[in-house]
């Protein structure tokens, strides 16, 4: 790679990412972060890849396995962390926690936690850029498992008939949960059934970062010359359990370590490092600037402050909540 500026955005998006959720694992481990946690360890080529093809008034719409999504978006490390340990200064308010990361500033519209609902999101939010006349991209991640869901299917039709700017990015990392794509699915080359709505596709090695860097600044121009929808599947892995919670009965421990051998980190930072576009110092240098910015996280988070339990009901809608004296007003016809 000869563009260094570029290289060393792409390592120090990937570094900063995957040092982060080490460390969330770890607060997982100490109780500081609780309830759901799905770690991208291993997939970070793609979004630090694809994220970087996109201008700062394109939208994103992400699942739950979202944080590098979130981070390379532009969301502050400090307001994840307090996000992710519950406290107010979140960007969610505390309210969301891990699956729910949202920024409407910078056009982030979640972490989703309902398996391709994410899809339908994108179509709407590239609807109305389309018909607004804004030459806007909204780039959708999902999961290998989304394509199983009807709402991946009516969101790439539509998408297509309509033609609606969407850039639609499968992270196919081979299992939805325990399941693997090849045990659900009779098609398993997903830009196939993409293909089949008329989509353009194309498929790439998630594990390389210049290759998903590639796909995606093809699939921006794409959707940002023609208005209309491109289908990426980025092919990837995960390297640690679905969540927090799974006990990995479903794979071989080999093919993890097969992967591994693989890690889009390593092998980017080999490589850069052999051609020199990147020197150990520069390597260094990424390193202990993404420690420093994860214990500044860290510490702004443990320093928040908790949501008072009198503010509890706030934002809950129920029937008591709702003023029930007003006559309901008459639907517009
Ligand atoms: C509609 C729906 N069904 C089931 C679930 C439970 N669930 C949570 S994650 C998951 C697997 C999804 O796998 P995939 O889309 O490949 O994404 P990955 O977790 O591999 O990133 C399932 C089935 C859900 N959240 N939503």
């Amino acid at each position: 790679m000869t563009d260094t500026k570029l290289a060393h955005e792409l390592l120090s998006d990937m570094v900063r990412v995957r040092r982060m959720e080490e460390k969330c694992a770890e607060l997982y481990s100490a109780a500081k972060i609780r309830g759901f946690l799905h770690l991208y360890v291993g997939e970070e080529a793609v979004a630090a890849g694809s994220l970087r093809a996109l201008a700062d008034d394109d939208a994103v719409v992400a699942t739950y396995r979202e944080h590098a999504h979130a981070l390379l978006r532009g969301i502050p490390m400090t307001s994840i962390m307090a996000e992710m340990f519950g406290k107010q200064e979140g960007c969610s308010r505390g309210r969301g926690g891990s699956m729910h990361l949202f920024d409407v500033a910078k056009r982030f519209y979640g972490g989703n936690a309902i398996v391709a609902g994410g899809l339908p999101l994108a179509v709407g939010i590239a609807l109305a850029d389309a018909m607004l006349e804004r030459k806007r991209v909204t780039a959708c991640y999902f999961g290998d498992g989304a394509v199983a869901e009807g709402a991946f299917h009516e969101s790439l039709n539509i998408a297509a008939l309509w033609n609606l700017p969407v850039l639609f990015c499968c992270e196919n990392n081979l299992y939805a949960m325990g399941t693997a794509l090849e045990r659900a699915q009779s098609q398993t080359d997903l830009t196939v059934k993409a293909a089949s709505y008329r989509v353009p596709t194309m498929a790439v090695d998630g594990m390389d970062v210049e290759a998903c860097h590639t796909a995606a600044q093809r699939g921006v121009h794409h959707v940002r010359d023609t208005g209309g929808p491109f289908f990426i599947e980025f092919r990837t892995y995960r390297f640690r359990a679905h969540s927090m919670f799974d006990p990995e009965l479903y794979r071989d421990k080999r093919e993890v370590e097969r992967w591994r051998e693989r890690d889009p980190i390593q092998s980017f930072t080999d490589q850069c490092l052999r051609d020199g576009t990147l020197s150990e110092t520069d390597v260094r240098e990424i390193e202990d600037s993404a420690a420093a910015e994860i214990e500044a996280a860290v510490a702004f988070a443990e320093a928040g402050t908790w949501e008072d339990v009198a503010d509890l009901e706030r934002d809950v809608l129920t029937p008591a909540s709702i003023d029930m004296s007003e006559p309901t007003r008459e639907p517009a016809r």
